[in-house]
């Protein structure tokens, strides 16, 4: 087993891993930048490191840093969790050559499933159904309209290098492609360093199911089935759930295997997640890997019972799998809610200050994974994701209600949060009614901020020093109601001290 762990993170994901240690008798070893001093990983850790100032290049980007002090502290493995260096092929090859263990992929399937063009060939090749389209990339003009024009317009340009719906954009009819060839190349520059792109028939109002997989060093691989992440806002996800309301037993099965023989084929290893995009017919393409562990990895846990981190831990400590596919069920409903610390009444601008008092929710079925805490500070500089909730319930309606419960207890004053919206969202009738596609913001959402004109708002501070003056019990008057709104509203209706 691991004798020390570095957790190259912050936030909700640093804490997450360091429970995971915690229940595994692993000590933890946090770094943080100067920004997050006082934040709840660094309390949470064994031992913490300051490794720079703020800016993620600085610290948690800064890999000659990060390597030097695992080994001063003798930490023998490192976990990336998401973002930062969790899917960078330099920094997991840099371990490998200093004999740290990298709780990941290895950095040739890292680098293989990195390249878009390059895995949809290799995909190809092992009969995995893919999106139509280019299979070459650094191409001159005219070639990328003899493929169009085979593709058949609308067409979508991507970037080689991309993912995450950067520098994606829909070409509807030939006179659109030169120019938006021009901008993508351009956007595809700036954002990953490499100009690439190539072209993909555009697939209209698909969902995103994706499959979460784990692999061991010898070869063996299970799937933990799907999970849905249609509701997503510019590319980020803000609502998950699982099973997908789109997918039946049949589908499942299918689509289950294909995961896994992605992931044979990648001579992939450890937790990853393969994404598909689903189509109106229900036809299932292949889109890519994401080669770490998950935002939204906590609904999989709660509907299959396995502690996804540990099993990164026990994988890349050399163990192998001692699940087996037949073994693997999937019970209940779950849905999980991303908390930011933006306001999504000015388009979801990034909130950034001093926590000045929160309540968690919690309950049967209620799980709330947490990167602060009251009186913490959220800094500007990086992801403003805070929490998330996360329910579970032997049915969607269930999960569902008891989200809108969970949201409408969860108080977080002195930023913006998305806890009333995230409410809004659960309460509509389209979600209600499963129709989870990825236009649903765009489509259902639009008008809230305006629905909100109008009313009543009370003095943040003012409230904030009432509700952290009480000694007694914070309650909401009213039942559960489908119209529950958020904390902001909530407060209003909110009883403090005796009710
Ligand atoms: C697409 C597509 C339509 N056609 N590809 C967005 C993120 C990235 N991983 C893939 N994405 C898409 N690729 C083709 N050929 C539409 C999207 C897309 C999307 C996909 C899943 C969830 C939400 C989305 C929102 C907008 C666009």
């Amino acid at each position: 087993m691991l004798k020390k762990i570095l957790i190259a993170n912050r936030g909700e994901i640093a804490v997450r891993v360091i429970n995971a240690c915690k229940e595994m008798s692993i000590p933890t070893l946090a770094v943080y930048s100067t920004a997050d001093r006082k934040s709840l990983h660094v309390q949470m850790a064994d031992e913490a490191i300051c490794i720079g100032d703020p800016p993620p290049l600085e610290s948690y980007l800064n890999i000659d840093k990060i390597i030097t002090v695992a080994k001063e502290r003798g930490a023998d493995a490192i976990h990336p969790g998401y973002g930062f260096l969790a899917e960078n092929g330099d920094f997991s090859a840099r371990c490998e050559q200093e004999g740290i263990v990298f709780i990941g992929p290895n950095s040739k399937a890292l680098r293989l499933v990195g390249d878009k063009v390059a895995s949809r060939e290799t995909m190809t090749k092992a009969k995995i159904p893919i999106i139509p389209g280019m299979m070459t990339k650094r191409v001159e003009m005219k070639e990328f309209k003899e493929a169009a024009e085979k593709i058949g317009y609308p067409v979508m340009i991507k970037a080689s290098a991309g993912g995450g719906g950067k520098g994606m954009r829909v070409i509807p009819s030939p006179q659109e492609l030169e120019k938006g060839i021009e901008a993508g190349m351009r956007e595809a520059k700036s954002a990953f360093g490499d100009e690439s792109v190539y072209l993909e028939k555009y697939i209209e109002e698909p969902r995103h199911v994706e499959f979460q997989v784990l692999a061991d060093n010898f070869g063996n691989v299970v799937h933990l089935y799907e999970r849905e992440c249609s509701i997503q806002r510019r590319h980020q996800k803000i609502v998950e759930e699982t099973p997908s309301c789109a997918v039946d037993d049949e589908l499942r099965t299918k689509m289950g295997k294909v995961a896994t023989t992605v992931i044979k084929t990648a001579s992939y290893n450890n937790a990853g997640t393969v994404e598909f995009l689903l189509d109106k017919d229900r036809n299932f393409y292949f889109l890519e890997v994401n080669a770490r562990i998950q935002v939204e990895h906590p609904i999989t846990e709660l509907v299959t019972g396995v502690d996804l981190v540990k099993q990164q831990i026990r994988i890349a400590s050399g163990e192998k799998l001692s699940l087996k596919q037949e073994g693997i069920e999937q019970r209940g409903h779950a849905i999980e809610c991303r908390i930011y610390a933006e306001d999504p009444e000015n388009n979801f601008f990034p909130s950034a200050g001093k926590i000045l008092f929160m309540k968690e929710p919690s309950g049967p079925g209620i799980r709330h994974d947490c990167g602060i805490y009251s009186g913490s500070e959220v800094p500007v500089y990086y992801d403003p994701i805070l929490s998330k909730v996360i329910t579970w319930a032997e049915t969607r309606e269930d999960a569902r209600k008891r989200m809108i419960l969970a949201l409408s207890n969860y108080v977080v004053l002195g930023i913006k949060t998305t806890i009333g919206f995230l409410s809004s969202v659960m309460a509509h009738p389209e979600f209600a009614a499963g129709n989870t596609q990825t236009n649903f913001i765009e489509k259902n959402m639009s008008d809230w901020a305006n629905r909100k004109k109008g009313r009543r708002f009370l003095d943040e501070a003012l409230i904030a020093s009432a509700v952290a003056s009480q000694t007694k019990a914070v309650t909401r008057r009213s039942a559960v109601s489908e119209k529950a709104p958020g904390p902001w509203l909530t407060v209003g209706k909110w009883s403090i001290g005796e009710v």
